[in-house]
């Protein structure tokens, strides 16, 4: 049966420069978008921009310009993302829209009307680059830190309003005992139920000392703290408050992807807030990880920041989304670099499933005219090959539950593997060679096969490479009208059908 999947990337703030941090988390939302649309789930995926707060009234301010039209000059960085790694995001918000206000409007009342907000002075300090009051443990780690890795805190003293976090933190608690899959990976979980268990101080959730932002309804000397605003973001895009049918259909959210760094917002705040509101909270949030480049951390001062637009050129989409989602386990850091990429182009892409591909394709243009032949009796080791198919579908679509991309993609090359030594043990050039047509035709029937079914899980992954595939099997209808259950059929690649070898997939890169 059908459902509805939502799936969210964080808002990213609109005056960064994309880097392959925001590539990371929006490709996989996308794979996880299109791998429930090949599931024939009805899929809502929304990504967006963070466009208010201090920092960016200050890099406005200092380049002489209001923040809006900011805002509207560099927006496009991060819309045309969406082109250049394929990404199927069926929305996307910027928070200065005026539907997005009145949700923030709407979800503050009632959080004021559940009697968890009060006027109060907030004293203490601020980091500006991450738009985040600090704690006093966060200070003293802070302090314990050499100079030059300190961020840039500020001392703050302003009139505030406040959330009651603090009632929250038993309801908290005893939400993440009883949904232990709300946070993933499960050592997230843990972090967040010890942060906690360290006790929770009520939040500032309003400024007075800048206008950047959304009024408090009632009191317009004060605007509404940015994080308070920015997560408000996944009810808009889903409809709330005026659009009942579509909020009903995609609330809760299925899952939340955002980067380690910004799990305390998601799996504390967040979710406090909907409480208070009387609101569902999220099914899941998941925390990926880090990527260092060439072993050190990605910064501007550095100059090291990889362009997403920049590894595009260079390698293609399909490249990139492939060598993020199968080189590290989804949810721990790892490390970007060139080489590395070469190394799964060359190894996996170019030699697993670009030489299955080609050769295959190549012996039906030479034996059969280009023809997909019909197959004669099936021996055992065909239908082991269809056995594999049928049991890698099944662990991938597992796995893909998990979210875990890395073993997902592990299953697949596993049986591109598998199906690379059938070819070699078959042996179809002998068979030409003995002209044993019907065993011929049985085995590169067999093969094709198994290539229409890896194309199908691919196709969340690579979808232009897929695309190609597809045209060279001659299959007539397009690769995105199909499922995973037609998959399941084994022989979704029709005889008659007139395959096309064509040019390498998958060209080689020098090291
Ligand atoms: O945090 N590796 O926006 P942002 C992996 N506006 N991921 C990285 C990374 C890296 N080196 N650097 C950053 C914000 N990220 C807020 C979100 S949501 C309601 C508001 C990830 O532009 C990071 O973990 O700083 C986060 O998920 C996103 O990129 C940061 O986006």
């Amino acid at each position: 049966m059908s459902k509805s999947f939502y799936v969210t990337t964080p808002i990213y703030y609109v005056n960064d420069v994309p880097h392959i941090g925001h590539a990371y988390t929006t490709i996989a939302a996308d794979v996880i978008a299109r791998f429930n649309r090949l599931q024939g789930n009805k899929v809502f995926f929304l990504t967006g921009t963070d466009e208010h707060g201090q920092k960016i009234e200050r890099t406005a301010e200092s380049n002489g310009e209001k923040p809006i039209e900011l805002a509207d000059r560099v927006v496009k960085r991060f819309q045309n993302l969406s082109d250049a790694l394929n990404i199927t995001n069926d929305d996307f918000i910027r928070t200065t829209e005026k539907r997005h206000k009145s949700a923030v409007e709407e979800i503050f009342r009632r959080i004021e009307e559940s009697g968890d907000i009060y006027l109060s002075e907030y004293e203490g300090w601020y980091d500006v680059r991450n738009e985040a009051f600090i704690t006093e443990t966060q200070y003293e780690e802070i302090m314990s830190l050499p100079e030059e890795k300190r961020p840039t805190i500020e001392k703050v003293k302003e009139e505030s309003y406040f959330f009651r976090l603090s009632k929250y933190q038993d309801p908290l608690l005893e939400y993440y005992k009883e949904h232990p899959e709300f946070v993933q990976p499960n050592y997230r979980l843990n972090e967040v139920t010890r942060f906690v268990e360290g006790g929770l101080k009520d939040l500032s959730v309003s400024r007075t000392t800048f206008t950047w932002g959304i009024p408090v309804p009632d009191n317009s000397n004060h605007v509404i703290y940015v994080w308070f605003d920015a997560l408000t973001n996944y009810l808009t895009g889903v409809g709330f408050p005026s659009d009942e049918r579509m909020f009903n259909e995609n609330w809760p959210a299925d899952v939340h992807l955002v980067g380690k760094d910004i799990l305390r917002f998601h799996a504390v705040y967040w979710p406090a807030f909907l409480m208070s509101a009387g609101l569902p909270l999220p099914k899941k949030v998941f925390a990926h990880g880090w990527w260092t480049v060439e072993g050190e951390k990605m910064s501007k001062s550095v100059g090291n920041v990889v362009d997403p637009y920049q590894v595009v050129e260079e390698f293609g989409a399909d490249v990139f989304r492939y060598f993020l989602l199968r080189e590290i386990p989804f949810g721990q850091d790892g490390d970007f670099s060139k080489n590395a990429i070469i190394a799964r182009v060359n190894g996996e892409l170019a030699n697993g499933l670009g030489n299955l591909v080609s050769r295959t394709l190549g012996m039906i243009e030479k034996y059969f005219d280009a023809v997909v032949p019909e197959p004669g009796g099936l021996e055992v080791e065909d239908e082991s090959v269809r056995d594999k198919a049928l049991s890698t579908i099944e662990l991938v679509e597992n796995e893909m539950n998990e979210i875990a991309f890395h073993k997902a993609l592990v299953s697949l090359w596993d049986f591109i593997g598998d199906v690379n030594k059938y070819v070699d043990e078959s042996a179809p050039w002998t068979l030409a060679k003995e002209k044993n047509e019907e065993r011929l035709g049985t085995v590169l029937w067999t093969i094709v096969q198994a290539i229409g079914v890896v194309t199908i899980l691919i196709y969340p992954f690579m979808p232009e490479s897929a695309e190609k595939i597809w045209e060279r099997l001659g299959c007539p209808q397009p690769i995105n009208s199909k499922l995973l259950s037609d998959a399941k059929e084994w022989g979704i690649v029709k005889p008659g059908q007139t395959v096309k070898k064509g040019q390498s997939l998958f060209p080689r890169f020098e090291k």
